[in-house]
């Protein structure tokens, strides 16, 4: 049987694959792939190893023979689950396994936020590092603060913890449904998203992007923030409105924001937002280390494996094809 593979995988995912006796076809070209080519590539596949392609209804309805599509990610707001489902297609994503990485990105975000890291380091590059002024280039503190989660899963508790080992910050949540678990481990409280948006001196971004979440943070959420707040973004760009928030730190609204992840990406290396002095831009690499894309890889091969065999992904977004 054979799997189509959109990217260049790390090659122990691939050797699991070639040892279950699968035949592996790799896209090698550093570019993505249209969507004619995508359909064009799985037409003699039995499954699809999807990492940074959109699956849509169009592609689903002409590659309804696919057995299993493992996506290449935890978040899948970039897949129609919903005609998947209809069509019987399991769905894998990658969850647990990058949970540390995608929180050391928020907090590194937070720290060079709170003292306009990057902006300072472009100084240097730019010869602009000059005379000594002790009322110049000054961050903030963030000993005691209070951070507000919004979406308190498994990377906010991890982020939550870095936060809390490292400077004992107050956490605050707000969530669909109360984590009770993590309310006990970490002395969370859970909050309406207002008094999130009142308390927070740092709010961080882990909850997946769906059409409740999509644009949560505009202009109308950034006025109720703090002056001093700190916005971070590790988890999908649509969530906020770029405008606004451009806007909200252009004005001082809020202190700065750190993103990992923008709308669209790449960011434009025009983008206003590049050379303010309060923001920190990363290019969506919250789960890029060596060790956490091997484990993607490992999960994504592992559902391709068990998909292929009948067998349910030990990572399914969509029970609800088994009724
Ligand atoms: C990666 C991610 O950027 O898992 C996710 O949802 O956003 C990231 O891990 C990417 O999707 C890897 O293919």
């Amino acid at each position: 049987m054979k799997v189509f593979v959109t990217r260049i995988l790390p090659a122990a995912a691939l050797d699991l694959l070639k040892a279950a006796g699968l035949e592996v076809k790799q896209w090698t070209e550093k570019r993505k792939l249209t969507q004619e080519e995508l359909i064009a590539h799985c037409q003699d596949a039995d499954a699809l190893l999807s990492a940074g392609q959109q699956i849509n209804k169009e592609f689903l309805l002409a590659s309804t023979h696919l057995k299993v599509i493992a996506l290449h990610s935890v978040g899948f707001d970039n897949t129609d689950v919903d005609t998947a489902t209809e069509l019987k297609i399991p769905i894998g994503n990658t969850p647990g396994v990058l949970s540390d990485a995608t929180a050391d990105t928020a907090f590194l975000l937070m720290l060079a936020t709170s003292r306009n890291a990057f902006y300072m380091h472009q100084q240097i590059i730019n010869g602009e590092w000059g005379f000594f002024e002790p009322t110049a280039n000054l961050g903030i503190e963030l000993q005691g603060a209070t951070l507000g989660i919004f979406g308190l899963g498994k990377i906010g508790l991890e982020m939550a913890k870095r936060c809390i080992g490292a400077y004992q910050m107050k956490v605050i949540y707000h969530n669909r449904s109360r984590n009770e678990s993590a309310e006990q481990e970490l002395g969370a409280t859970y909050v309406s998203f207002e008094e999130l948006l009142k308390q927070s001196d740092v709010i961080s971004v882990h909850t997946s992007l769906t059409t409740e979440t999509e644009g949560k943070f505009n202009m109308e959420a950034f006025k109720q923030m703090k002056e001093r707040a700190i916005f971070v973004n590790t988890a999908r760009g649509s969530i906020h409105q770029e405008e606004d928030l451009t806007k909200a730190l252009q004005e001082k609204v809020i202190w700065g924001a750190g993103l990992d992840v923008t709308h669209p990406e790449p960011m434009a290396p025009d983008n206003p937002l590049l050379t303010m002095p309060n923001v920190c831009v990363l290019p969506h690499i919250g789960s890029a280390t060596v060790g956490t894309r091997n484990a993607m890889a490992r999960i994504a091969a592992e559902n391709i494996i068990a998909g292929l065999k009948g067998e349910r992904l030990p990572h399914l977004v969509n029970p609800e094809i088994y009724g």
